[in-house]
């Protein structure tokens, strides 16, 4: 959050703000710009404007849910919750007693096969706005459209004396791919549960259904795990994180509140807890884990590949089925990512022989296992994701698993890295896979970027957010914004939709959106960003 902004915002609000039952075209109140339906990020499936019909907002609109649905009807609280602030409208939300529309409606429906699970349909009339949906989770979807075609001023967090109109028409609307994921870094600095929340609602909002948290890794250990408690107290104690200034971890109750805030947003957490690389961490506050019984000191610095559990030792095996087996426990989700990343330390033979121990520990507490993709080098059960993160677009070892059955997250270093600088001058961030334009996040094609891996083969898309130089929320907000967004476009929509000179229009209509919450986004010189 950009202090400025808030202390805007609501100054504005303070010498505008009306009473609750105000028309508010009576009050002459200016109305921000026009939103179009054609303005949704990602873009939907199919959008069909209607120019004669508009739906207006009243103080007595009401919230209409699928009677007898507890999710949709929390759907509807969540709608209702981001609305009230700057409409200053009570905005009930009821049980829905007929089909007919009027207020907004939110209700489940057999919308057909091809909408599935994430699919929606809303329909936009004089009378009021209708989002159908198989499931509770397409609603939702469906309400981060409808949140999108009011006003750019909905996102402020107090009253305001808009004309709270939403443009007529149908869009229908259902992802490309099922995974479409965000992954944090808590290890190189930690980021509390408020922040990782925040990052939360930003995501959702661009139909991210996956938040992926890299938990541990050299720097930092950030999950409390209880059989093993100095793993926190001095791996993620004071003077931990890159340069000694990213300590902290969430206690399981704070993860476990965080995979729920994550849930009522229908986004899974992937917990990850990376080895047998990246552990120094551990290696440092349990001597007993290294070959030698002599804890390595900790370290602050951004190096990568020096450390390795010990392949040979039993007492791994019993450390990384207890943090598995706690890991576990606290997720619902259906994965667990084991990294498998950078081990340069640990030979291909201990490499494969660890992966075969640990991967069916995976299995055995429930979850499927998720890697970067130099796992595939293990030979796993074809179950196991690879996640590619590589900068080239030949990668034989990765085509070889799809042909065996792998399915792969895309991750392409020079493409998704939110970490990337977007240019020489940007002040925060690592540059070793190129500098990463908006265009250049933009204007590729997961489902035939890397050869062998063709659309079938792909699970998803995710973008990674290393933060060995990111300390804030404001940092995490600069480098992830607008990119984010561009991803979240990949994994969304259709490739047909996607077309860089519609989408740069697009992402520029965010901006009012993004200064409205504070949201410290990069101005790219490649967007006409509106005011
Ligand atoms: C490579 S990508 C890493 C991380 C670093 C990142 C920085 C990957 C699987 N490993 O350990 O944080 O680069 O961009």
């Amino acid at each position: 959050m950009t202090g400025v902004a808030v202390v805007l915002t609501t100054a504005l609000a303070m010498t505008t703000a009306t009473s609750a039952t105000a028309d508010p075209s009576s009050t002459g109140a200016a109305t921000s710009a026009e939103t179009a339906l054609t303005d949704v990020v990602p873009a939907p499936v199919e959008v069909f404007p209607d120019a004669e019909a508009e739906y207006r907002l009243t103080p007595w609109t009401p919230i209409r849910t699928e009677p007898r649905s507890a999710e949709a009807h929390k759907v509807g609280l969540l709608l209702a919750e981001s609305l009230r602030p700057a409409t200053g409208y009570p905005l009930p939300v009821v049980p829905a007693r007929s089909h007919k529309p009027s207020g907004i409606s939110l209700l489940l429906d057999n919308v057909g096969d091809t909408l599935g699970r994430e699919g929606y349909r809303i329909e936009v009339t004089d009378d009021g706005v209708t989002i159908r949906a198989n499931t509770a989770a397409g609603l939702f979807a469906g309400t981060q459209t409808l949140r999108q075609l009011l006003p750019p001023d909905i996102e402020a967090n107090a009253r305001r004396t808009t004309a709270w109109t939403v443009p007529g028409g149908t869009i229908i609307d259902h992802p490309r791919f099922a995974y479409r994921g965000a992954m944090l870094d808590i290890a190189r600095h930690f980021h509390t549960p408020d922040e990782i929340k925040s990052y939360i609602d930003e995501l959702a909002r661009f139909k991210i259904n996956h938040l992926h948290l890299h938990l541990t890794d050299d720097q930092g250990w950030r999950i409390e795990i209880e059989s093993w408690p100095r793993l926190t107290t001095v791996g993620g104690g004071p003077g931990t994180g890159v340069d000694g200034v990213g300590a902290g971890f969430l206690t399981k109750e704070q993860y476990s509140d965080i995979v729920a805030y994550a849930a009522d947003r229908y986004i899974t957490v992937v917990p990850e807890i990376d080895m047998p690389g990246h552990t120094n961490s551990a290696l440092s506050t349990y001597a007993e884990l290294n070959c030698d019984g002599i804890a390595p000191p900790p370290r602050t610095d951004m190096a990568v590949g020096y450390s390795s559990l010990c392949i040979g030792k039993e007492i791994t095996y019993e450390f990384v089925e207890d943090v598995i087996r706690e890991v576990s426990e606290l997720t619902p989700g259906p994965y667990l990512h084991i990294g498998g990343d950078e081990a340069h330390v640990t030979t291909p033979e201990d490499y494969r022989l660890f992966m075969r121990r640990v991967l069916p520990i995976v299995e055995k507490y429930g979850k499927r296992p998720f890697g970067w993709n130099e796992i595939v080098r293990a030979e796993p059960a074809t179950a196991t994701v690879a996640q590619y993160w590589g900068t080239s677009t030949d990668n034989a070892e990765l085509a070889d698993a799809v042909a065996r059955g792998h399915r792969v997250i895309m991750s392409p270093a020079n493409k998704t890295y939110l970490d990337m600088k977007y240019n020489p001058d940007t002040p925060l961030g690592l540059s070793w896979a190129g500098y990463i334009e908006v265009r250049d996040s933009y204007e590729w094609n997961p489902g035939d970027h890397v050869t062998g891996v063709g659309e079938d083969a792909v699970l998803g898309v995710e973008a990674p957010l290393w933060s060995e130089t990111l300390r804030s929320s404001d940092h995490i907000e600069y480098m992830a914004f607008p990119r984010l967004a561009a991803v979240a476009e990949l994994a969304w929509s259709p490739q047909e939709a996607r077309d860089w000179t519609a989408f740069r229009e697009r992402l520029g209509k965010q901006a009012p959106r993004w200064e409205e919450r504070g949201i410290d986004f990069y101005r790219s010189p490649e967007v006409p960003w509106q005011d």
